[in-house]
Parts: C-alpha cells; structure tokens; sequence
C-alpha cells in the first residue's frame, strides 16, 4: 500500500496576496486524509515547516544580483527545508505530498525529488511559472519556480534552487492562459511541452494529460505533478490569489487527475495557491483534497 506523507508549507512569500499561507491548514480541514483513505492510501502527517511571519521578516534583504525576487532568502529557507523532507520521505519509501503555501514552495519540492533521482514535471497551472529575476514584472518568485529549479537565468549554479535531475524535455505545462513575453521565448528556446486552454478545448483534457504524462515521464525515474489551484476556472476554484478566467472545469480537472494516477509514474507531488481569505466556504481547499485523491487513484466505482 501506498503511503502518502503530507508536509505543510505555510508560506506566502512569494505571492502578492496574503492568506496562502493558511492554505495547508485548510487544506487539512476540508479533509484531505479522508480523500486519500477514499482512495486506497495510507497517510502520515510530517506537519508543517515553521515559517516566520512576512511582517517580521525583510522582503530586500536578498536583493538578486540582477533584478528583482521579495523575499529571496526567506524562500531559500523554506525550500531548503522543504527539500529535506521531500528526499527524505523518497528514501523512506514514502511519496511527499506538499501543501502550499505559494507556488515558490515547488523549488523545495523538485530539488528535493530530484535528490537521488532523474525526474519529470508535469505543471498544471494558468501561468507558466518560468520567469526569472531579471524578467519577473512584480518580483513575487511565485512567479519563478520552474525556472527556478531549471537553473535558468540568474539560477543557474544555485546552492539551493536548481536541481540538476530535472531537465527541460520532461517539462510539461498544461491549462496556460496567462503566459508573460519572456515566458513565451523560454518556451520557444527550450522546446518544453507547452498545453494552452485552446489545446485542452481543441482535443480534450484526457488526450492532453496523457501526451503531458508520456513526455514528462519518458526515461526518468518518476514525475513531480504540481497543481496549482488557478489551474481550475475561478467559477470552480475562487480562493486563488491570481484568479484567471477560462481555466479547467470540475470535470476536466478530475480526468486530468485520472490520468494522473493511471501514468503510473507520479514520485511527488503539491497543491498550492490556495487562499482561504479569498474562498467561499473553503471550496477551494476541498476541490484540492479531491483532485489529490483522484491523482492517487480514486474511483467511483
Ligand atoms: N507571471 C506573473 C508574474 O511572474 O508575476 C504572474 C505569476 C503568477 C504565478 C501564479 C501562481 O501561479
Ligand atoms: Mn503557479
Ligand atoms: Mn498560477
Ligand atoms: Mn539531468
């Protein structure tokens, strides 16, 4: 049997908005063991990390060499951290489940299963997350985490961010609909699998999610699947903090998440951006406790 061992982040330093980091408490509240129970998995819960609070805490004291990223070396605390728990869970046998927190907590997560391991990403997600701090237009490093952990730009050689066992041809990105000028030249000058919203309505999700898993998972030990809750229409998923219209229905986020679990292939995985201040009755969290457990297997029948 499966066991799934969950790991808080509670940060919000990399977003523009706070409140994200209530997100693994709500996350828990809405039931997320008693998801993944439902769907044939063990859990252990490992906490969450401690993580001082943005006030007491200067967003400049780590000015980049080049540009701009708030927050730089309290998010290089974290995702250190972060990494620890993910490789060591992975040693154990155990696959982490992180709970954001923002999108810059996926650096801890994919340097931490890229550890011992070749690795694919599969980045469900209205952004791209591939900006670096020289072409960041707010200096919010959620807005940096693939390239983050790529080494691209003013990452490269990082101590801390980059993880050599992930390379740009087992990238996959999927649901984009807010993609900044620089992001698109990344793309371009990577060759990454890149699936637009016109993609999924042109040839449906399941046939999207399946190429996405094939080219993330060929020749790699396994996948790290980051879903980020603005992946979903916000008419679904309203408790985001970078809310953009025309994103995946209920429906094509389960199937995503069915053919998620039926690749095979997942070693790690997180939800994040979820925003409790911005919810309505904690829906937000509740529809991520579901999708986890669809990713880990859950059927109907
Ligand atoms: N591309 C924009 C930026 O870099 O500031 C917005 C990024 C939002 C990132 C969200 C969480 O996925
Ligand atoms: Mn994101
Ligand atoms: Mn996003
Ligand atoms: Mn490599």
């Amino acid at each position: 049997m499966t066991t799934v061992r969950i790991i808080g982040a509670p940060t919000d330093y990399g977003a523009n908005r706070r409140g994200v980091d209530m997100g693994p408490s709500a996350i828990r509240y809405a039931g997320l063991a008693d998801q993944l129970a439902g769907a044939g998995v063990e859990t252990v819960d490992a906490g969450d990390l401690a993580v001082p609070r943005a006030e007491e805490r200067d967003p400049d004291a780590e000015a980049p060499r080049d540009g701009k990223a708030k927050f730089l070396r309290e998010t290089a605390d974290v995702c250190r951290r972060l990494a620890d728990k993910v490789g060591g869970t992975l040693a154990e046998g155990d696959v982490p489940l992180a709970l954001g927190g923002d999108h810059s907590i996926a650096i801890g997560s994919l340097v931490g299963s890229a550890r011992d391991a070749e690795i694919g990403a599969v980045w469900f997600d209205a952004h791209a997350d591939l900006n670096t701090p020289a072409t960041t237009p707010s200096g919010n490093v959620h807005g940096m985490p693939l390239a983050a952990a790529l080494g691209l730009g003013e990452f490269a050689g990082s101590d801390w961010a980059n993880a050599p066992g992930l390379d740009p041809e087992n990238v996959a990105l999927v649901g984009l609909r807010s993609v900044d000028d620089a992001e698109v030249d990344v793309i371009r000058d990577h060759g990454f699998a890149a699936y637009t919203m016109s993609d999924i309505d042109e040839r449906g999700i399941t046939d999207v999610a399946e190429e996405a898993m094939a080219e993330a998972a060929a020749g790699v030990d396994g996948v790290h699947v980051s879903l980020d809750l603005d992946w979903l229409d916000p008419k679904e998923a309203p408790g985001v903090g970078t809310p953009v219209r025309g994103g995946a229905t209920y429906r094509e986020a389960h199937s995503a998440m069915e053919v998620v679990a039926e690749s095979d292939s997942v070693r790690s995985m997180e939800l994040v951006e979820v925003n409790p201040t911005l919810d309505q009755h904690n829906e937000t969290a509740e529809l991520a406790t579901e999708l986890a457990a669809s990713a880990f297997g859950k059927r109907v029948l």
